[in-house]
């Protein structure tokens, strides 16, 4: 936490009468054509924060949103994604409904943290979109056989529907082109002492997807506690000339409405602007993580070499000894450091600029 507050008094404020508030920084590399994504989520405040930055950034091409529960119920969920686009006005992105509960576990929301409707009690007009019936695993699938490696998932809630995905097209492993994770910790969690909570919600799909050989970042909490949405950020947004920015706005109020919070991380916007911009983190290491599926204390947590070396354990008589290490292969990138002074100013020029229409 000390160390997100003294990222932050680096962010780029620019204030010259008649110029915007933010700036948005360069990004890079800057694509020929947008990146074509698919957002799995469970809206969510910051998932919602994710999709708006999702629709107001031109390097990427949403595909779809497809829906999990998870913050959520799954049906509050799909609510929440439609009415956030339907605000947007990109009712023309497809939004499945998705699975209902974890693989194995109980379903367990964090509506404590996102009200009970998901989004800190603010009420959206209804979508006038027409309902898409099929289901998130399907598009899923669908959408990874029409685009075979170019297609790229960002995951912001349990993993459950793309895990289910794979069960169902394990070829799909193979045609997607990265998922990036928002999800685990290398510095403790936040469900419980050792689980970040999209992991403690379903680890076994957490287990099946970093098991799957698809190119992943996981974006965890040692990563997303260094960007912090403040109350200042708020105020600025509530005064933009945006509706979706005045809208962000009264979700971060609900989550600053404790005196004593100085910021809420934005945890899915980061994952989401690595999507658009992997230099963002300046620092990521390759490391080879695994789910705790166990009951137990650690149930979820995310257990990570960094070292990708292993003792191998040997028999000495009546004992075991170490026989040498072993190399223990990397199964994701891990952000370690992140330009929150960049992020930031990223996420706020994008949802603060005017004439967005709404
Ligand atoms: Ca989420």
């Amino acid at each position: 936490m000390r160390q997100s507050l003294v990222v932050l008094s680096l962010v780029t404020f620019v204030c010259h009468a008649g110029a915007p508030l933010y700036v948005s920084p360069q990004v890079s590399p800057t694509a020929a054509s947008p990146r074509r994504v698919i957002l799995d989520a469970d809206p969510g405040i910051d998932d919602a924060i994710a999709i708006l930055l999702a629709v107001r950034s031109p390097e990427l091409e949403v595909e779809a949103v497809t829906v999990v529960a998870g913050n959520v119920t799954v049906d509050q969920g799909f609510e929440n994604a439609l009415r956030v686009l339907s605000l947007a006005r990109r009712t023309d992105i497809p939004v499945a409904r998705g699975s209902e509960r974890p693989l194995r576990k109980t379903l367990v929301t964090a509506t404590y943290w996102h009200g009970p409707n998901g989004l800190g009690g603010v009420e959206l007009p209804r979508s006038a979109a027409a309902l898409d019936r099929r289901h998130a695993v399907d598009l899923i699938i669908q959408l990874a056989h029409e685009h075979p490696h170019d297609l790229s998932i960002v995951a912001t809630g349990p993993l459950t529907n793309l895990a289910l995905a794979f069960r169902k097209a394990p070829s799909i492993r193979r045609e997607l082109s990265e998922i990036i994770v928002m999800g685990g910790s290398t510095i403790g969690g936040n469900a419980t002492a050792a689980a970040e909570f999209n992991f403690f919600v379903d680890p076994d799909a957490a287990q099946i997807v970093f098991s799957s050989g698809v190119p992943l970042t996981m974006v965890g909490l040692n990563a997303t506690r260094q960007t912090l949405l403040t109350r200042q950020h708020v105020r600025d947004l509530a005064a933009s000339g945006s509706c979706l920015g005045r809208f962000v706005a009264k979700l971060g109020e609900f989550q600053l409405r404790d005196d004593m919070t100085i910021g809420t991380p934005l945890h899915d916007p980061l994952a989401l602007a690595l999507a658009i911009d992997k230099t963002l983190a300046t620092t990521t290491l390759p490391m080879h993580i695994e789910i705790d599926t166990r009951s137990g204390l650690t149930n979820g947590a995310s257990i990570f070499n960094s070292a990708l070396t292993r003792e191998r354990i040997v028999r000495e008589g009546d004992h075991l000894t170490d026989g040498g290490e072993e190399p223990e292969l990397p199964n994701a990138d891990v952000p370690t450091v992140i330009g929150s002074d960049r992020f930031l100013a990223l996420l706020m020029a994008r949802l603060s600029a005017a004439g967005d229409g709404c």
